[in-house]
């Protein structure tokens, strides 16, 4: 390998959206065995931004996932410049240009490249007794109020990440006012609520949730937990039938590291029970420590939620009717999954094993694999969309991060079997390339919005795609306006269905080029702007009613 020169070409999109390309020269000349020296206080700082930078993509062990592994037979090939290069302008594969958009800075790029060229220190465990102790019940359960302790229509709150801030925001959907802005973990991922409604939780991508209680005045903290280091995915108990109440009983967190989901009380997030992840792959067996959790949903027809165990490839429906002897069906089903949601029946999940191009559909009243459906390239439905065409019945569709389309599935076995579980129609988004991470409906809209926040061309980061459900064609382009600076991104409907909001995720240090904007679904113009100091690096926003009925 001495002296041999490898030139690698990539073509990137700038920020001002002209295309260039350059060469990445990298002298394989010195010996690549020896990773560059690192001191141990280097170390420690590189893990922390290695873990809440990288390690969400490319797995805590570095073994990989929606992004590539970086062991080190790799990385001390590819060498400090290269490594360099990579984070700091980021891939056409969708790797974020952490340098080129100021997140990370030229010491902090270095520093990752020579940490990458050495061994992963080994994450820390974490126990119940851990997260007992770190557990904050700031208002037990019999002080929580009894009924609403204000007038506002909470179920038309929206609960906005404001990804960057270790905060979120609680926002009337009635009259747009900040109702409050509370602490939470470190870039909080998703917002879900309980049953009834009334209690909002968040997870941090740092393990830490809270629930917030939206009949306070204003909705209050009341407690909080760590349950993991790393995580993306929380729900709650929503079965009511007859084998027991579980509304509102309890809460589950899906943990990145360690790889296993933890069951908690739904009033005060007291831990109750971790259960492991690290299993099997479903297809070649093999061992994976680090098999994380991703999506997860509650079944409304069992007390039972849908874990899906992303590396082993395995759908977990997790029975929560007794939990010091919980059942676990595993599902084998695709690689790699990642997020998904129900059909409108409330009977089928569908999730992307995104690596592999595919859909996994799964029966949850028959507990059984339905289908591993080719779609387009890396799907990533956010939870998707449901709504019935004029032709194939209902179906739910999915955008996809690696090409343009929008992919709609036939859902009715019983009323539609010709086209239940096919893909029915692949429609072509405007301007090239992938990106979309998000697409949202509702049942009384007729249409269906879709973002692009990472494609490469900076005119589709600011724009999303209306598409007509009857005819499946673009209906309208919309850019953001010009004095937003960021990308539109994730999509969410008002109680009623007829107001689309869309936050403009920017930079912290511009609070006042970012926000929310607010479009009339009939009209689709711009109806409302939601501009404030303390709305800062907005991302998800989830409206109370259409997320705790699973309306999408
Ligand atoms: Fe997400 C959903 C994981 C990057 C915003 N994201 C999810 C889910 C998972 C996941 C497993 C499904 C949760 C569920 O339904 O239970 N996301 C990951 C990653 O591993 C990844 C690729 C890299 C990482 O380090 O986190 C990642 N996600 C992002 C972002 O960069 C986004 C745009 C902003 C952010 O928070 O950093 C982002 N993810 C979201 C949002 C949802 C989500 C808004 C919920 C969508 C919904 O409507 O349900």
């Amino acid at each position: 390998m001495k002296n041999k020169v490898l030139s690698i070409t990539f073509a990137f999109v700038s920020a001002i959206g002209t295309s260039f390309i350059f060469n990445i020269k990298d002298v394989i000349g010195q010996d690549k065995t020896e990773p560059p020296p690192i001191t141990a206080e280097e170390m420690k700082k590189a893990s922390e931004i290695y873990f809440n930078r990288c390690a969400g993509c490319h797995g805590t062990l570095r073994k990989g996932a929606t992004g590539p592994h970086l062991l080190t037979e790799k990385t001390r090939r590819y060498g400090t410049e290269t490594l360099k290069t990579f984070i700091t302008y980021g891939t056409p594969r969708g790797m974020p240009d952490w340098g080129k958009q100021g997140i990370l800075s030229p010491e902090e790029i270095e520093l990752l490249a020579r940490f990458l060229q050495h061994e992963p220190p080994p994450p820390p465990e974490m126990s119940l007794e851990d997260m007992k102790k770190n557990w904050k019940l700031y208002i037990p359960p019999e002080k929580h109020p009894k009924e609403p302790q204000h007038k506002r229509n909470w179920q038309n709150f929206m609960g906005v990440i404001l990804r960057d801030m270790g905060k979120v925001a609680i926002i009337d959907g009635d009259t747009k006012e900040i109702v409050n802005i509370l602490n939470t973990g470190f870039a909080v991922h998703i917002f879900r609520y309980s049953a009834s409604g009334r209690y909002a939780y968040t997870i941090g991508r740092d393990g830490k949730a809270t629930i917030i209680d939206l009949w306070m005045d204003p909705p209050q903290t009341v407690a909080e937990v760590k349950a993991c280091y790393d995580a993306r995915s929380i729900d709650s108990s929503k079965y009511k039938g007859p084998k027991g109440n579980f509304l509102d009983r309890y809460v589950i967190i899906g943990c990145y590291w360690p790889p296993h989901f933890v069951i908690l009380d739904g009033a005060t997030l007291e831990p109750l029970k971790i259960v492991s992840t690290s299993s099997y792959t479903y297809d070649t067996n093999e061992f994976i420590r680090e098999a994380r959790v991703a999506s997860i949903v509650a079944s409304h027809h069992d007390p039972e939620w849908i874990v899906n165990i992303k590396e082993a490839g395995q759908i977990w429906l997790v029975d929560y009717s007794n939990i010091k002897a919980p059942k676990i069906t595993m599902i084998e089903a695709e690689r790699f999954l990642h997020d998904g949601g129900w059909d409108a029946s409330k009977r089928y999940f569908l999730v992307a094993a995104n690596q592999r191009d595919t859909i996994s559909i799964v029966d949850t009243k028959e507990k059984k694999l339905i289908a591993n459906l080719k779609v387009g390239k890396t799907p990533h439905p956010g939870r998707g969309v449901n709504f019935v065409h004029p032709k194939y019945g209902p179906v739910w569709c999915t955008g996809h991060l690696g090409d343009n389309t929008v992919v709609c599935i036939g859902t009715d076995p019983a009323k539609h079997p010709q086209y239940a579980w096919k893909v029915v129609e692949k429609v072509e988004l405007p301007g090239e390339g992938g990106g979309n991470l998000f697409i949202k409906t509702h049942p009384k809209s007729p249409h269906i919005w879709v973002d692009r926040p990472l494609n490469p061309d900076p005119k589709l980061q600011r724009s999303v795609t209306v598409l007509d459900k009857k005819t499946l064609e673009v209906k309208a382009q919309i850019e953001i306006p010009e004095d937003f600076e960021g990308r539109a991104v994730h999509l969410e409907y008002n109680k009623d269905g007829d107001e689309v909001w869309i936050s403009v995720w920017g930079t912290k240090d511009k609070p006042e080029k970012q926000g929310i904007l607010i479009y009339d679904d009939k009209t689709l113009k711009l109806k409302h702007v939601i501009r404030d100091p303390r709305i800062v690096t907005p991302t998800g926003h989830f409206n109370v009613y259409n997320t705790m009925r699973d309306i999408y």
